[in-house]
């Protein structure tokens, strides 16, 4: 019997492979081999073991582990032109304000708090809401503390790399292995549209003089983690007109320098963010755009993430699922920390058990299917709440990962945002509407239940709909077999 997630919010799983897929007349073809494969499998064992748990370093790993992020660090050592410097970063963040700020103790607190109650939360970030190392004190301080008192999280740093080069000794010290560099460009003349000005050495320089040295210093904290042999990602910020087709070249550096995945991301930019970008009506790309940007840069070995979700630098919980209203300051200060190792371990045994039976039933799929011909590429939405299976009340669902599904295998490219269908009674029908347009370039919603109602609409709108509550990769596999055979002619 298997329960990964008893301790969380998530339900328990007692078996995956006793559930019915029910798809609907489209479905079709499975040709399953290499079903969800992830490239965690290909990367050197030690590697593998370092980013194994870590949710935003390995794919697989986001549908079982949680990260939470420790808003210590207020201030900012450059502007960029997509942030309003209020309290959140965009590049780990999506535009708004960070309930509330934490003091290195209250952060801990928070951490051994969270450690306990989600036991399956396994790094603790910071990345903001300004730059952690512009606030180095507050930054470290809060390592340190998390380090001593939890030593089984990882502990993980997302800076824009401009005062990195003087704490690389610290973060190697302090175990921090993870850590995330936003490179927007390795032009200064792209450069120089994005960043206003950078503050450096006690001074400011404005236009092309800063990003010089912003650049010179991203290039060296590259060289920097390299030679001290600590995982780096890059995160970009797609910014149309400016550096979209900029970020390909960005991407050849970056990896030609040792980062490890990079996620490439879209600008999100409303005039109500306040943004210099918001206001002067620069747009974000297009769900198309970036993912033909990031097709074109998943080549050459390194990973390109697509299962980021820009989350808060209070950020709790699984990626998909933030739960960081549940842990306001003034609720975490009245908790008591539970964090018990002993106990967190056997949890993470659970899971690591269910994701091995996991791995077993998609290798299961594979070999059973003898004749693997990869098809058309087809797009698949997916309501899931973790754990790798659809697993969601499409009603439920806050988003809907999107999978490529070719007959070979089913690969995650995407996930959508969506508004809540069952809201408890108003706007039911725009929501609805809002997502049959989010979703309406894929042939099929998987999904563990859904009604009628919005069932017939999703079918009217040319959306194939399939109940099932099965491993992700073997329901869209089983999907595709069906539905080629319907279109392929007889
Ligand atoms: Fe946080 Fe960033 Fe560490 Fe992850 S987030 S500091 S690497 S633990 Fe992850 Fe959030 Fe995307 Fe960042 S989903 S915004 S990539
Ligand atoms: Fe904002 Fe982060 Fe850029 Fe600083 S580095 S200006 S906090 S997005």
């Amino acid at each position: 019997m298997l329960q990964p997630t008893e301790v969380s919010s998530q339900p328990t799983v007692n078996s995956f492979a006793n559930t019915t897929a029910t798809p609907e007349k489209k479905s079709g073809g499975c040709a399953s081999k290499g079903c969800g494969s992830t490239k965690t499998e290909e990367l050197a064992p030690n590697i593998q073991e370092r980013v194994a748990n870590h949710p935003c370093y390995s794919q697989e790993a986001h549908h079982h582990y949680a990260r939470m992020h420790a808003p210590v660090a207020p201030a900012c050592n450059i502007q960029c032109n997509y942030c309003n410097r209020k309290y959140d970063c965009a590049n780990e963040s999506r535009p708004g304000v960070v309930s509330e700020l934490l003091t290195p103790e209250e952060a801990a607190h928070k951490a051994l708090v969270i450690a306990g109650k989600i036991p399956q939360m396994t790094v603790m970030g910071i990345a903001g809401p300004g730059d952690p190392l512009a606030n180095p004190e507050k930054t470290f301080r809060t390592f340190e503390l998390v380090a001593e008192k939890a030593p089984d999280i990882k502990l993980c740093l997302s800076t824009n790399g401009l005062a990195l080069p003087e704490y690389v000794d610290r973060i190697k010290a302090l175990n921090i292995d993870h850590v995330t560099l936003t490179i927007n460009m390795v032009d200064p003349e792209i450069g120089v549209k994005i960043y206003p000005w950078v503050h450096y050495k006690r001074k400011r320089y404005r236009g092309i003089e800063g990003v010089k040295i912003l650049h010179q210093r991203q290039m060296e904290s590259l060289d920097l983690l390299q030679k001290a042999d600590i995982l780096c990602k890059v995160n970009s910020v797609m910014i149309p007109g400016i550096n979209d087709q900029h970020l390909e070249e960005v991407n050849r550096v970056v990896r030609s320098k040792g980062a490890f995945i990079h996620n490439i991301m879209p600008l999100i930019s409303s005039p109500e963010h306040g943004t210099y970008f918001g206001l002067n009506g620069q747009r974000g790309p297009t769900t198309e755009e970036l993912k033909t940007l990031q097709d074109k840069c998943d080549v050459g070995g390194m990973k390109m993430m697509r299962h980021c979700r820009q989350c808060r630098a209070d950020a709790v919980g699984l990626l998909g699922e933030d739960r960081s209203k549940e842990f306001t300051k003034e609720a975490i200060m009245e908790m008591t920390p539970e964090y018990d190792l002993e106990k967190r371990k056997e949890v993470h045994a659970g899971i690591e058990g269910f994701r091995n039976k996991l791995a077993k039933a998609k290798t299961e799929t594979q070999i059973t299917e003898t004749v693997a011909q990869a098809g058309p590429p087809i797009l698949l939405a997916v309501a899931s709440k973790g754990n790798g299976l659809v697993n969601q009340h499409f009603g439920h669902a806050k988003e809907f990962m999107i999978y490529e599904v070719d007959g070979v295998k089913a690969r995650f490219i995407a996930h959508r945002k969506v508004d809540h269908y069952c809201l408890g009674g108003y706007s039911e029908e725009g929501s609805l509407e809002n997502i049959i347009k989010a979703i309406s370039d894929c042939k099929a919603v998987l999904v563990s239940k859904i009604g009628d109602g919005p069932k017939g609409k999703l079918l009217d709108a040319g959306v194939d709909v399939v109940e099932s509550y099965d491993v992700i990769e073997t329901v869209a596999l089983d999907f595709y077999k069906q539905f080629i055979k319907l279109i392929q002619p007889a």
